[in-house]
């Protein structure tokens, strides 16, 4: 059947018993292609029964569904005309792993980024009834998402609006992990109250046996539903922010979904339809274990082992195994994740300090202004958040941690290119928003002898320290380690060169030690410098290297609007020095989902494109 939807008109016309048997060969479909290409598979697993049901009831694209983060939208690809297409997803030239309107006019925003729907969504409310424009707006948002404090200012402007817009919340318990906090715990007091509403449905079938009167009585006790459901539930929170509350339902049950959801349709305020689902439904690897199961590499069907082994151990892992033993030492270290505590690899750090742990939700914000209150208290916290979260901190960064030159230290993970989650995860940025804050020290260690050594370094410094790595552990071997003292703001000279100096940070060291072995065969002399801090830089040696040098060639995993090379260019600017210089990084635009390898090779940051780029900056420069 899921062949023939080309567009989720067609779902209307399918019995009840037919939209059962296409759920299922949805969750094949689901877990044939992500054992394939790797991505969200939990997710998805968990919300079939619940995309079907909003396609049932809603005409797309006329009404919109805005996804939160959207990595749940996959059932929503399949049922959307990409079926044909979905074998691509995530790859290079293939679908995207997110909504992305570019796809199709059924996807209505790009999110990629949590607790953003609801906002959104209303955007779209007010912006239809501006226009006159009809049409429904649906945003899902999972019960992690929830964490994330934009969904507040939403709902609170949301309730009194009264704009129709119809929040579905997906409860799952789970965001990557065991979801946190008190919010998380007032749904598991909602979600108890189903044995409330089993009661109703009862109460319901039985009174509609009894002739003329039975369903006059069920709708007057329908009209009591408030009060008699406070009895039971509690505590009114989304009713209180000015939401019609319905649920809590079994987000797996889909004639009980249909009914459900054609109330919110129908209703002219703002709904919040409580669903709750099990994450990862119907594979048994992904029921066990929803959160390896959340993004998940390519992996074995039968057996839901990954295909390859894991490069191990990452960066993050390695970071925390280190931050553990220093804080046996030491009782002011503790450590605070934003909901992501196994992909930053603090979990480790849990284990051994739990009571010196923090996981604070979807919470970047929170995170960095919390750890500045414990700083400022006297502890030394560690904030570890993947690079593109962290954009969500800047203010926090600049005026709570560094305006009071507090000891915060930021681990940031996911640095550089990503990979097959795309344009809204890159670390691409990093750089760009930290060289402007005041007195934060910004480092980038080339492999991972050099980030222990950073992380031992941290320790010792008395205010704000960033040090930002890629996922995977790059091990440049014994030969290539560096013995001498690490001091704040000094770079190292690891070749001379008189035709071209590499300033390099991070593993662009390493592809800068091979664009220079490759230039060497073509008679090119080109040096290399580990500009290891972004902040502050050696102006020293970099105009020690430069001056002899008849181009200067910056290489960074970063835009290269805004980071190392700029801030390279600027210094030699300010010392008067004049050698032409190659500035090279990702470009100033969003870039696309595919293998890390292709991203850098597409942004020209292959060994042989940085070559050609030398090469030819080198004659353009003989020739003047
Ligand atoms: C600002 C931000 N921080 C962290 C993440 C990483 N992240 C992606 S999905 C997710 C969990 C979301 O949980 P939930 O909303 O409950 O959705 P579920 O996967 O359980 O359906 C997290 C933490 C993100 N996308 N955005």
């Amino acid at each position: 059947m899921l062949k023939e939807i080309r567009n989720p008109n067609q779902l209307k016309s399918l019995s009840l018993q037919e939209l059962e048997s296409l759920a299922a060969e949805i969750r094949e479909e689901l877990v044939r292609t992500v054992s394939e290409t790797g991505g969200h598979l939990a997710s998805n697993l968990g919300v079939v029964e619940l995309t079907l049901a909003m396609h049932y009831v809603y005409d797309c694209p006329e009404d919109r569904f805005v996804f939160d983060v959207g990595h749940q939208s996959y059932v929503h690809k399949l049922l959307t005309g990409r079926y044909e297409q979905f074998h691509t997803l995530r790859q290079a030239g293939g679908l995207s792993g997110f909504p992305d309107p570019a796809e199709s006019p059924c996807d209505t925003f790009v999110a990629g980024h949590a607790s953003t729907a609801i906002s959104a969504a209303l955007g779209m409310a007010r912006s239809r009834e501006l226009c006159g424009a009809g049409g429904r707006v649906v945003a899902l948002v999972g019960d992690g998402a929830l964490t994330g404090g934009v969904c507040y200012e939403a709902l609170n402007d949301a309730g009194q609006s009264g704009v129709p817009l119809t929040v579905i919340l997906n409860d799952n318990e789970m965001s990557i992990s065991k979801n946190v906090g008190a919010l998380s715990g007032y749904l598991s007091h909602l979600r108890q109250s189903r044995g409330y509403l089993a009661f109703k449905r009862g109460v319901r079938r039985w009174l509609e046996k009894i002739p003329k009167v039975g369903m006059p009585i069920f709708r007057f006790i329908e009209k009591l539903r408030d009060a008699v459901k406070s009895l039971f539930i509690g505590g009114q929170f989304f009713e209180a922010l000015g939401f019609v509350y319905l649920g809590p339902i079994d987000g797996h049950d889909l004639r009980h979904l249909i009914r459900v959801l054609r109330r919110a349709r129908a209703d002219e305020r703002p709904v919040l339809v409580h669903v709750v689902t099990q994450k990862g439904r119907g594979y048994q690897p992904a029921e066990n274990h929803p959160d390896e199961f959340h993004g998940v590499a390519p992996f074995y069907i039968d057996s839901g082992r990954r295909r390859k082994r894991e490069q191990e151990p990452s960066c993050g892992l390695l970071v925390a195994k280190q931050l553990a033993e220093m804080a046996d030492g030491d009782s002011r270290i503790c450590a605070i994740t934003a909901a992501m505590p196994s992909g930053t690899g603090t979990e480790e750090f849990r284990q051994r300090h739990p009571e010196r742990f923090y996981d604070v939700g979807i919470a970047e914000e929170h995170a960095v202004a919390m750890a500045a209150g414990m700083a400022s208290a006297g502890m030394k916290p560690y904030v570890a958040i993947y690079s593109t979260f962290l954009q969500r901190s800047y203010d926090q960064i600049l005026i709570d941690v560094c305006r009071c030159n507090l000891p915060v230290t930021f681990l940031i993970d996911r640095a550089g290119f990503v990979g097959a989650d795309g344009r809204t995860h890159q670390g691409l940025f990093d750089l760009s928003y930290l060289r402007s804050v005041p007195g934060l020290i910004v480092a980038a260690p080339r492999d991972v002898r050099e980030l222990k050594r950073m992380v031992a370094l941290s320790a010792g410094v008395d205010g704000p320290m960033a040090i930002r790595y890629p996922r995977d552990g790059l091990d440049l071997g014994a030969a290539m380690a560096s013995d001498g003292p690490l001091r704040v703001g000094e770079w190292e000279l690891l070749s001379e060169g008189e035709d071209a100096m590499f300033f390099a940070a991070g593993p662009m060291v390493q592809l800068a030690m091979q664009a220079s072995i490759k230039l060497a065969g073509r008679q090119i002399r080109a040096g290399v410098v580990d500009a290891r801090f972004i902040k502050p830089m050696d102006a020293r040696l970099l105009v020690e290297a430069a001056r002899g040098a008849k181009l200067v060639v910056t290489l960074e995993e970063n835009s290269v609007i805004g980071g190392l090379g700029e801030g390279i260019a600027h210094l030699l600017a300010e010392s008067g020095l004049r050698v032409p210089t190659l500035i090279l990084g990702a470009p100033d635009d969003y870039v696309e989902h595919a293998r890390i390898e292709e991203q850098r090779e597409g942004c020209g940051l292959s060994v042989a494109k940085v070559c050609e780029r030398v090469a030819a900056a080198l004659r353009a420069g003989d020739a003047k």
